[in-house]
């Protein structure tokens, strides 16, 4: 029997859904999504199988035009997953259509992409109506040689199906990369970090969200069979430290909740989530904080 495997980078403007499609093709909620732009901030991968192929997507932190070291580190981390992978797949917003940053994507693909088979997604198409499809599939494909073009929702799943099968048959023969049972590759506290930063992000409003980290401290399996998770909220201003906790700890305490539910959920046993909120006016600039989210700080540079 031959098999398949390989590398499917998910790459995009921020807010394209590109983590919501990772999540619909691994069955699970591997990758955190908001409403919000540059929500994911390092590469994630999540593992299916289809057939005799197993694809390991890649969602990849939003591209736009960086002006922080954050930014740089993470659109050079979005550039490297499309480098890395066996195929890409660009997502673009049936709404919004070829937007500046799309085309400026596209610039910057051509060389990127030498060799591999890019896909067109136009996705959210459950937004918009099927007549104004054909006019951004063509115009899209005028300005870039798309080996494919799939219309798909990532969020209801239309067309998600030969999406899958396409890039099942497309990734190059060979032995399969994880464990059969295996859907990501993030350690279990770096993802528990990123769904306390998911709640943050959903409760915070303008540019706080940007403008903290969060880190899981410690762990600690307990002998009832639950764990105690200790996380640190990084911000940069002590009025920043007051709005996370929110008057008499409430927002603090409704994030922790809401993060200890999810959780619970993905582990499926009981959790005892601590949150504690640190003041570190320079931690855009510390090389361990990069390393945390899993960026690559000279990225930055
Ligand atoms: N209507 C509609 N909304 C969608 C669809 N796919 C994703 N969304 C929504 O679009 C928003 C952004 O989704 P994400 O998956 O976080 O987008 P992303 O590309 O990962 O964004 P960044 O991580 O910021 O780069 C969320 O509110 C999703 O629910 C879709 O097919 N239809
Ligand atoms: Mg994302």
């Amino acid at each position: 029997m031959t098999t398949r495997a390989g590398f499917i980078a998910l790459i995009g403007e921020p807010n394209a859904g590109k983590s919501t499609l990772l999540n619909r093709m691994v069955g699970a909620k591997v990758s955190i999504v908001t409403h919000k732009v540059q929500t994911t901030r390092a590469r994630i991968r999540g593992v299916a199988i289809e057939g005799d192929a197993q694809l390991v997507f890649v969602d990849t932190p939003g591209l736009f035009q960086p002006r922080r070291r954050l930014d740089r580190a993470m659109v050079a981390a979005a550039w490297g997953g499309a480098a890395d992978a066996d195929v890409v797949v660009l997502l673009v917003e049936a709404h919004r259509g070829a937007t500046e940053g799309v085309k400026r994507i596209l610039d910057g693909l051509g060389e990127v992409a030498r060799g591999r088979p890019v896909a067109l997604a136009i996705n959210k198409i459950d937004r918009v109506k099927s007549e104004a499809l054909l006019a951004l599939t063509k115009e899209l494909n005028d300005r870039f040689p798309f080996v494919e073009t799939f219309m798909i929702s990532a969020e209801k799943g239309h067309g998600v199906d030969a999406l899958r099968a396409w890039l099942a048959q497309t990734l190059p023969e060979g032995p399969w990369l994880y464990p059969e049972d295996q859907i990501a590759d993030l350690p279990m506290r770096m993802i528990a970090a990123e769904i306390t930063r998911e709640k943050l992000t959903l409760r915070l409003h303008q540019e706080l969200p940007y403008q903290l980290t969060v880190e899981t401290e410690n762990w600690e399996e307990r002998k009832d069979g639950s764990a105690r998770i200790d996380q640190i909220v990084y911000v940069m201003r002590d009025g920043h430290k007051g709005i996370v906790l929110g008057k008499g700890g409430e927002t603090a305490k409704a994030v922790s909740k809401a993060a200890r539910e999810e959780l619970e959920e993905f582990l499926g046993r009981r959790v005892h989530l601590f949150l504690q909120v640190k003041v570190r006016p320079n931690w855009l600039d510390e090389a361990e904080r990069y390393t945390e989210m899993g960026l690559d700080f000279r990225d930055g540079n």
